[in-house]
């Protein structure tokens, strides 16, 4: 009897690697993630440096495995904080096999931070025209046309990363580009970090939300207990502040802005986890926590090699 010709994909024909998300703050890199794996995993906000580490989130299909590397996008370092998210960028950046380069092209300073981006030699560099729906089709080509001039792009494409325009063609490129080689992860895996991490995130990109000016940069959050055996699941977290002046503002009177912050994660993580959760907030200071390296690792950000 002839044997059945096997029509899974072996080891030698699957592509599998690393595709780092780069940018200035704000241009979309998240929103970019979540569109390219179609899941909301990376918190999104109208306010520039909202994502503080590297996160990971992973496409499969039947002969690809691309793990998609969203990282902080940043201007100038003012504190340990910014080094640990600029450290971050940068591994992102080394450790890639294939990397996406995110322009606002709505926002002149991100076309610029484009001429200027060195890709990794041997890298495969993707420039991601973002936010296409924010100018006019001739300004969006002429826009193409100054930073492919140079031919340092592997390829050029425009996305509106909000309504998934583009995307399909934008994961396509970045597969192709993948070497060869077995997968990373696990093919239903889509994240590797635990749901309370992305629990915390979501009650951190609630503070940047509902806090105005420096009070949301100010705010880190640690999930104290995470009771999955509970019913409703009970979560207990602290938002930690640098100064009692902003613990009294995340409190709000009479502590309506505890209240309000603390009901919309919690739907947030409702949604998330798909079940009940009864979220219990605190809010403490941790004094000058940005400038602090010992206080930033007990936070859990990384620090920079040098500080370590
Ligand atoms: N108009 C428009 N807005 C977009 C598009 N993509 C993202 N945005 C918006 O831009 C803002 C920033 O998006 P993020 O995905 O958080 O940007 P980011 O690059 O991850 O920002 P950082 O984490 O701060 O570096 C959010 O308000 C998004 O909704 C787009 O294609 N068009
Ligand atoms: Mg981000």
């Amino acid at each position: 009897m002839a044997m059945p010709i096997s029509t899974h994909a072996t080891a030698d024909s699957f592509k599998a690697g690393i595709c780092s998300i780069l940018g200035l703050p704000n241009v979309g890199k998240s929103t970019l993630l979540n569109a390219l794996i179609g899941e909301r995993l990376s918190i999104v906000t109208p306010k520039p440096q909202t994502t503080r580490q590297r996160l990971l989130g992973i496409y499969s299909d039947e002969r690809h495995q691309a793990v998609f590397v969203d990282t902080p996008g940043l201007l100038e370092p003012r504190y340990a904080l910014h080094e640990s998210m600029q450290a971050e960028a940068e591994r992102a950046r080394t450790d890639a096999d294939v990397l996406v380069y995110v322009v606002d092209v709505g926002w002149t300073p991100s076309v610029e931070h484009a001429e200027a981006f060195l890709p990794v030699r041997g890298v495969p560099s993707i420039l991601c025209l973002n936010k296409a729906d924010r100018v006019a089709d001739d300004a969006l080509a002429a826009i193409e046309d100054r930073l492919t001039g140079g031919k340092r792009w592997h390829l050029a494409v425009a996305t509106v990363a909000t309504r998934g325009q583009g995307i399909e063609a934008l994961r396509r490129a970045i597969i192709e580009l993948l070497p060869e080689s077995p997968p990373l992860y696990p093919v239903d895996e889509i994240a590797t970090a635990p749901v309370r991490f992305f629990a915390a995130e979501l009650i951190r990109e609630t503070c940047l939300e509902e806090l105005s000016e420096e009070v949301p940069y100010a705010t880190a959050v640690e999930i104290d207990t995470f009771r999955e055996s509970a019913d409703p699941v009970f979560i207990s977290a602290f938002i930690y502040v640098e100064r009692e002046s902003q613990k009294g503002i995340v409190i709000g009177r009479g502590g309506s802005m505890i209240k309000n912050i603390g009901r919309k994660s919690r739907l947030k993580i409702e949604k998330l986890i798909d079940r009940p959760v009864f979220l219990d907030l605190r809010v403490k200071v941790m004094a000058n926590w940005r400038r602090r390296p010992g206080r930033l690792k007990l936070l859990g950000y990384n620090l920079p090699s040098r500080r370590r």
